[in-house]
């Protein structure tokens, strides 16, 4: 058969995103089929970019089309984009287009609000809820049958309907992701994020606010260290990308892979630049481990610790407290490691004094690290999205701030009260100093850079 996989608009004026989740499904697909990525976003900036994806359409001719949705109606300061409208007619094309062809669709977007996209989208005649892998081949194998591969949405004569959690993935076991169906070119222009690989999936942590862990389980399974760095040399060696980021939920727990992994790049002498989200908890950065990444090419230690306040950490189930986060700038201080912090306003107890304590944190970290403290995450910072799936969710319906059958399609944020004043000033701030930064950055010529 003829796989047409598509990457649909993800964010619109924010970096590109290698589509990794896509790369990972085309190399489990069965060598028989003939399996080419098209990334929308790529075609962003043209007059039409919906034409380019019908000329594609027309000329692949695609027996199947697997549509990836990543992001729903994402937020930066002051501005809500409305990605559903161009994935809605994304969609639209490729069934006009393909009018005989099945489309699937998956991607984290997809699987957090499958029944709405699946009610709201009838040219979808299927979705793959979670990890693709494993099922997408089963899958091409069962098109006619779809009701018998677990995980999937499908319609029926009764309505939409669910055929029940799929087995985990095995990780480990997973070959790496296809790397010569896209050109890395336009991923590594767009900024030091763009290009992604995981060493692990999961979180053990249990953050309120949470829905990595419904896409992907508290389970931690990761790949060796060696398997890490062969698809690091890979992409260096054979495509030429140097800056890489790890998709990783937390790249520093357990703290002996990262290490593990660390000591890998340095013996092979491999020459990369590289960034991750790590744990804040002092036990999980320990002077070994900091020394490794500095050596091993790691510039940035990104954090996202929420809040700075003790009270405010225990109601977000953090598991670290602010000597905790104090320790993390003094670490990349004394390491000489750029550090960066993104954090929530008014989440669940916030008040004047949390408030106060966060703010006194961020201008304590600015002092002691100087240029190595980045602010750029601070522009972004918001009430908690509140996400189906996720316990803050339940907490939402139970305190009456959303009503139980909202479909939180349209983003709903934990901000209640008079804290919710406060927030609308640092806000406009934030849209203030964000528009100067873009007016920098459309200067530089990198208008989408966000980071
Ligand atoms: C790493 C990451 C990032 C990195 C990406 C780096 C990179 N180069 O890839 C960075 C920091 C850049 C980032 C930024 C943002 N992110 Co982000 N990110 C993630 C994270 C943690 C992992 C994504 C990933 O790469 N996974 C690994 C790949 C292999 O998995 P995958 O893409 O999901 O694909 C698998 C399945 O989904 C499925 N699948 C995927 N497509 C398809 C298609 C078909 C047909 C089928 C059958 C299956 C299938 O099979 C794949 C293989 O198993 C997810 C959370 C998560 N748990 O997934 C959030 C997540 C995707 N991000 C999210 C958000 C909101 C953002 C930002 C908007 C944040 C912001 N305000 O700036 C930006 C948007 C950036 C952009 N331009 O799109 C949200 C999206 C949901 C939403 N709200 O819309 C998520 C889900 C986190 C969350 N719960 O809030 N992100
Ligand atoms: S650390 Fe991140 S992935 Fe892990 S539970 Fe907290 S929010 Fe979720």
């Amino acid at each position: 058969m003829r796989i047409l996989l598509v990457q649909a608009f993800t964010a619109l004026d924010l970096e590109l995103v290698f589509p990794i989740g896509l790369a990972y499904l085309a190399a489990h697909t069965p060598e028989e089929h003939s399996v080419e990525i098209f990334d929308v976003n790529l075609y962003r900036d043209e007059a039409d970019p919906y034409a380019v994806l019908a000329k594609k359409v027309r000329s692949f001719k695609p027996d199947v089309i697997g549509i990836s949705l990543r992001n729903i109606k994402v937020a930066t300061p002051g501005l809500h984009t409305d990605d559903f409208e161009p994935q809605q007619k994304t969609v639209r094309i490729l069934r006009k287009e393909a009018p005989k062809a099945k489309i699937i669709a998956g991607g984290t977007a997809f699987s957090l609000y499958a029944e709405i996209f699946m009610a709201k989208l009838p040219e979808l005649d299927m979705g793959m809820w979670g990890e693709g892998e494993r099922r997408f081949p089963q899958l091409l194998q069962n098109l006619d049958k779809p009701q018998t591969v677990p995980g999937m949405w499908v319609r029926s004569p009764t309505g939409i309907q669910y055929t029940g959690s799929p087995p985990t993935v095995n990780f480990k076991a997973l070959k790496p992701y296809r790397k010569d169906l896209l050109d890395f070119k336009p991923y590594t222009d767009s900024s030091f994020v763009s290009v992604g690989l995981q060493s692990k999936r999961g979180c053990a942590l249990h953050c309120i606010h949470c829905s990595d862990t419904y896409l992907l389980g508290n389970a931690v399974r990761r790949r060796t260290a060696r398997s890490v760095v062969d698809e690091m040399q890979e992409l260096k060696e054979d495509h030429g990308v140097d800056q890489m980021f790890f998709c990783d939920q937390i790249f520093n727990i357990p703290v002996g892979h990262a290490i593990d992994i660390c000591k890998e790049i340095l013996d092979r002498r491999l020459e990369v630049r590289w960034s991750a989200w790590f744990n804040e908890r002092a036990n999980t950065l320990p002077d070994e481990l900091l020394v490794w990444l500095k050596k091993a090419g790691c510039g940035l230690l990104s954090f996202s610790p929420d809040h700075a306040d003790d009270r405010m950490l225990k109601n977000l189930d953090k598991n670290f407290r602010r000597r905790d986060l104090v320790y993390t700038y003094q670490a990349a201080k004394k390491h000489g490691l750029d550090v960066e912090y993104s954090f929530f306003l008014n989440a669940p107890g916030e008040d004047w004094r949390s408030l106060a304590s966060l703010l006194k944190f961020v201008a304590e970290a600015k002092m002691h690290c100087g240029p190595n403290f980045r602010m750029f995450t601070l522009l972004m910072m918001q009430p908690i999205r509140i996400y189906p799936h996720s316990r803050l969710h339940n907490l939402a319906i139970e305190t009456g701030l959303v009503d139980r059958d909202a479909d939180l399609i349209e983003g709903q944020f934990w901000n209640p009260g008079g804290m919710s004043y406060a927030v609308a000033g640092i806000q406009a701030g934030a849209q203030a100093a964000w528009k100067v930064r873009k007016q920098v950055k459309d200067w530089q010529g990198n208008p989408t850079a966000t980071v």
